[in-house]
């Protein structure tokens, strides 16, 4: 708990570099819109100014164009809780473990590879990524492990990207990885998990407007220990879906294999819906601890967002495939 959330000052990205690169975003955001000018043309044709290591905690609260509320009515967990209660075995399998021990991994320069069945492979930059238009989305988080937050998460729809490299008419999944640095990160043995981390999703939840690639948290760019510096996030899935730090996405038209499905299949599914009438086999997923809260909550089926995903399911069952 010690390290987490505190900024030391000499890890704040220096006023300037910051500036500059806020209006460097800005400026590729107006290009899209009828304000494009071939002055700003001009402008964001200069080569951005260095991003600095470690994971700079960068307020991007200007660049931010929607705001909506998933959860509307609850309270929005603690930044605090958010940043040092965490799942990323990669550092450690201590949640309140995670922050410090990811404190200095590098998350620039970063690319994420996009490729397999789609008719544009393509390599983006991070800076790219954060060129997309970016909202603020207000969702229930529901870890497996039966405790939840409310989590404000900057990101946009992986539609949009999906989108730009155009996946072919075979492509019936999406494949997602993670970084695996042994320099910075622990060994499988010890994370007690295969590395590098994997998920994946069929094609229609990928391309569903609630699943987004999240840049940000709070107005920041995502601290290292939520997946920086880009993170998946389907808020009806179980947490281990919401794969971190992802630097390839494979169109497929297998199933792809998921990391906690690889580690215990009886307990863990492709789906991994939030449903509170199929138990863990150890435990009951009927209700949740929310972290700030006393009182348990009772679990809602997908999380609550069954209005928007339930059809994607018709015909399926739940049980069976959990
Ligand atoms: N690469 C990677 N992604 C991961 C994990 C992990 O260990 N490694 N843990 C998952 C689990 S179990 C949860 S609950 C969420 C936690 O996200 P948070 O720490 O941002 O709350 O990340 C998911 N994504
Ligand atoms: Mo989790």
């Amino acid at each position: 708990m010690k390290n987490g959330g505190e900024i030391k000052s000499s890890e704040i990205t220096p006023e300037a570099t910051y500036l500059n690169r806020r209006n460097f975003l800005r400026a590729g955001l107006l290009a899209g819109t009828t304000l494009a000018t071939a002055g700003v043309y001009r402008f964001i044709n200069e080569p951005p100014p260095p991003l600095v290591e470690n994971a700079p905690i960068e307020n991007i609260a200007s660049i931010v164009e929607n705001k909506t509320n998933f959860a509307a009515g609850e309270e929005i967990t603690s930044f605090k809780d958010i940043t040092n209660y965490n799942n990323y075995y990669e550092f450690s399998t201590s949640k309140s473990g995670v922050a410090a021990k990811a404190k200095d991994f590098v998350t620039r320069p970063w690319t994420i590879q996009i490729g397999g069945l789609v008719q544009k492979p393509q390599t983006f930059g991070i800076e790219d990524i954060l060129k997309f238009p970016q909202e603020e989305r207000i969702y229930r988080f529901r870890c497996v492990e039966a405790w939840s937050m409310v989590i404000p998460w900057v990101g946009f729809s992986l539609k949009t990207l999906l989108d730009k490299v155009q996946p072919l008419g075979t492509a019936k999944y999406v494949a997602f990885q993670t970084l695996y640095d042994a320099k910075q990160m622990q060994s499988s043995l010890f994370a007690g998990i295969d590395l590098p981390y994997v998920e994946g999703l069929r094609l229609d939840e990928a391309l569903h407007p609630l699943t987004i690639l999240a840049t940000g948290l709070y107005g920041k760019l995502l601290p290292n220990q939520n997946g920086a510096p880009v993170r998946l996030v389907v808020p009806w899935k179980y947490g281990f879906k919401s794969i971190k730090s992802i630097v390839k996405i494979t169109l497929t038209d297998t199933e792809p294999p998921t990391t906690w499905n690889i580690a215990n299949p009886p307990e863990y599914g492709f789906y991994s819906n939030v449903n509170p009438n199929v138990r863990h086999p150890r435990w009951s997923q009927a209700t949740e601890n929310r972290i700030g809260e006393y009182a348990r909550r009772k679990t809602l089926m997908f999380n609550g967002y069954a209005d928007e995903v339930a059809s994607l399911y018709d015909g399926m069952d739940l049980k069976k495939n959990f």
